[in-house]
């Protein structure tokens, strides 16, 4: 009876109390799913989605990295065929075990770790067949939050977008290394290593075995080695995704040598497999999941575990795929066969690359597109912008991710002419002295953009001063805003921090360093500035007694006078009302810098450029350089002012030094009326 109620009533009655908080918590109002949100398109399958809308009969797709002939059309493998026909009508349609085909993944074990591997040979490796290679990195996600519980997955910028779903879903902690600098489009090797060697002891490292997707650069042998090392050495896991066996070199042994080596040099490890692209089985679904243990022992134990955790996902995997994949691996001459085959569609890749450089250089493109050739793999990461991928597709029909991943399988010789055309035409990249990106509807951040133009126009404006007044100080103020601005590069170089990794990658400045903020110094240096100049000349203002120093010389009968004086000959009120608009105008104009800096400070921060810390660096390093800059500019106008104004030079472009006039303009315009005598003086 009392187990009746267990297993019977109190489920019911557990399902009925979740019905009613979830109604309780509004879910079930007009319908129960009112309240879901659409989701985003899928950053890879999304472009295949909008490239089948599209009724244009020359559209391309260079978005998945699926495999295509040089007619565009998608291939099955003569050896696939064969085993396609070997297998039809031989076998039941029976489950197969939680593990899948055990022979599937024994041949599928070898092809990756050698026929000869000793871990094999040990037994050590616990396999399981997978749902292709997103169901292998799924599980590896589920296994390291169910069995290295808070431990961190550490995944490569960039890197295939799913990886992220994955691990996130997954619930497992993550953060991203270095892997790809965009100067030298190559691997950024000494940042990521130092970043790896930083990462805590216990934590996974996801590395794409080889064809690394989507920059198409992969560590050279020595490089894997030095990896391998590093991560034996600080105790971390790695976790190889291998999607493109064959693909990089069109030779499977040679794409297995990352495998091998870390194999080989001892490590526990998890390897995803996959035979969507090698063996072009995309839709069926056939991958391995391997985990490298300690003995036959703990690989029995662990491999249980594995089943445990796909069983409540899918049960078992389907039968088909692995039973084509096993029928070539396990025919020596099938097999034969195939390695041909994955030689061929590498090797119709690589001559795709060189077609597509010759026809970008034959069109003149100033840019260099080596890294097209240097690259490996199936993807091109070519450089192109977000805008400018979106003006192949809109204009031009040709679909691929917004990251300017190309999938080389998808070029061939009737369409690599209108891509590399495409190319060309929007592929230049713009001169821009202050390009701020934002958000796309984000009318603050847009205004932010545009406030951070106002360092240049800082520095703009003192040239345009220096020109036009031929001001002693001006040329100093703005020697300081350029040594402000120089100062920053040399601190960013020395500390070399980076900017902030959540938005670094969208505004492609990870490679550069972010400490201190210099539109934050630049600003600040420029609003300190005008403010103890105002402050200056107000001082001098209260003490007539200094009056101008030289240069206006009729600045000497003080500002305010020559104001009240002509007030009292116009006698009206409005002129007086202009006038004092006129005397406060000097710190409106101060209180607008001000304020611009604050906006342009802020702007760094909501734009994603800096951190707070970067902008707070640079707002105190500006301002305290501006006050230094002052009192040292003020003591050297002061002492060696007049003989700097006899020079030669300076005396020929009629240089002068009104710091001490209280209103350069009022001086100036009375000297005007003076008439042309005095106006020669000057
Ligand atoms: N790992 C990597 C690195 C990878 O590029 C893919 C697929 C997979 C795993 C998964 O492949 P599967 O089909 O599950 O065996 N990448 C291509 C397709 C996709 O996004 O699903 C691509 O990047 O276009």
């Amino acid at each position: 009876m009392e187990g009746l109620i267990r297993q019977a009533v109190v489920p019911l009655l557990q399902q009925q109390a979740r019905g009613f908080a979830s109604r309780a918590a509004g879910f079930w109002c007009d319908s129960w799913f009112s309240h879901v949100p659409e989701a985003p398109r899928d950053p890879i399958l999304g472009v295949t989605e909008k490239f089948l809308a599209d009724t244009n009969p020359q559209k391309i797709n260079l978005g998945v990295g699926a495999y295509r002939d040089d007619s565009g059309q998608p291939v099955v493998l003569k050896s696939v065929r064969e085993a396609e026909r070997r297998v039809a009508g031989s076998h039941f349609m029976e489950y197969l075990p939680i593990a899948g085909h055990r022979q599937f993944c024994e041949d599928s074990v070898k092809l990756a770790y050698g026929e000869d591997s000793p871990v094999l040979k040990n037994k050590q490796v616990a396999m399981l067949q997978s749902l292709s290679g997103t169901g292998s990195c799924r599980l590896s996600a589920e296994f390291q939050g169910h069995w290295l519980p808070g431990s961190t997955i550490y995944i490569p910028t960039p890197t295939w977008a799913n990886h992220l779903n994955i691990w996130r879903d997954a619930h497992v902690a993550i953060e991203q290394y270095p892997y790809y600098k965009p100067e030298t489009r190559g691997l950024d090797f000494e940042r990521m290593c130092d970043f790896l060697s930083k990462a805590p002891a216990g934590s996974a490292v996801l590395l794409h075995a080889c064809a690394h997707n989507p920059t198409g650069v992969d560590p050279t042998t020595e490089q894997w080695r030095e990896l391998s090392k590093l991560l034996k050495a600080k105790t971390l896991l790695p976790i190889l995704d291998c999607a493109y066996q064959g693909f990089a070199s069109g030779d499977c042994d040679r794409d297995a040598q990352a495998i091998r080596i870390f194999a080989e040099d001892g490590h526990r490890m998890m390897l995803c497999q996959s035979f969507a692209k090698n063996m072009g089985l995309y839709g069926q679904r056939v991958g391995c999941w391997s985990i490298v243990c300690e003995d036959e022992k703990e690989a029995k134990a662990v491999e249980s575990q594995m089943k445990a955790l796909a069983r409540p996902m899918y049960s078992n995997p389907p039968l088909f795929g692995a039973l084509l994949v096993h029928n070539i691996l396990a025919d020596k001459a099938l097999k034969q066969q195939w390695l041909g085959e994955v030689k061929e569609m590498a090797e119709r890749i690589i001559s795709m690359r060189t077609l597509l450089r010759q026809n970008l250089e034959a069109l003149g493109s100033p840019l260099s597109w080596n890294h097209i050739t240097d690259q490996i793999g199936m993807f091109c990461y070519t450089g192109l912008a977000p805008e400018q991928v979106d003006k192949l597709t809109a204009e031009h029909s040709i679909y691929l991710t917004r990251n300017g991943r190309i999938s080389m399988a998808g070029v061939n010789t009737n369409n690599v002419a209108r891509l590399a055309e495409a190319i060309h035409k929007w592929g230049l990249k713009a001169f821009c002295i202050a390009c701020a990106k934002f958000q796309e509807g984000d009318t603050l951040g847009e205004a932010l953009a545009v406030a951070a133009t106002a360092p240049y126009f800082a520095i703009y404006h003192a040239a345009v001063l220096l020109h036009a007044r031929r001001e002693l100080h001006m040329a100093l103020v703005m020697l300081g805003l350029l040594l402000t601005s120089a100062l920053c590069t040399v601190i960013k170089k020395a500390l070399k921090q980076p900017r902030p990794a959540a938005t670094c990658a969208l505004l492609g400045n990870c490679h550069k360093h972010g400490m201190p903020s210099s539109h934050s110094a630049v600003m600040a240096f420029a609003a300190t500035t005008a403010l103890l100049l105002y402050l200056h000349r107000r001082g001098s203002g209260s003490n007539r007694s200094r009056g101008g120093r030289n240069g206006s010389g009729s600045g000497s009968a003080g500002a305010k006078d020559t104001a009240a004086a002509r007030t009292a000959q116009r006698g009206t009120a409005a002129a007086a009302a202009v006038e004092r608009l006129a005397q406060a105008l000097p710190l409106l104009e101060v209180v607008l810098l001000l304020l611009l800096t604050a906006a342009v400070a802020y702007g760094r921060v909501h734009l994603g450029y800096h951190s707070p810390a970067q902008v707070a660096a640079g707002l105190a390093l500006g301002s305290s350089l501006a006050a230094a800059w002052w009192r040292l500019t003020l003591t050297a106008c002061e002492r060696w002012g007049p003989a700097l104004l006899r020079l030669p030079l300076l005396r020929a472009l009629h240089f002068r030094d009104s710091l001490g006039c209280l209103d350069v303009h009022a001086a100036e315009a009375d000297l005007l009326k003076a008439g042309p005598a005095a106006k020669r003086s000057d």
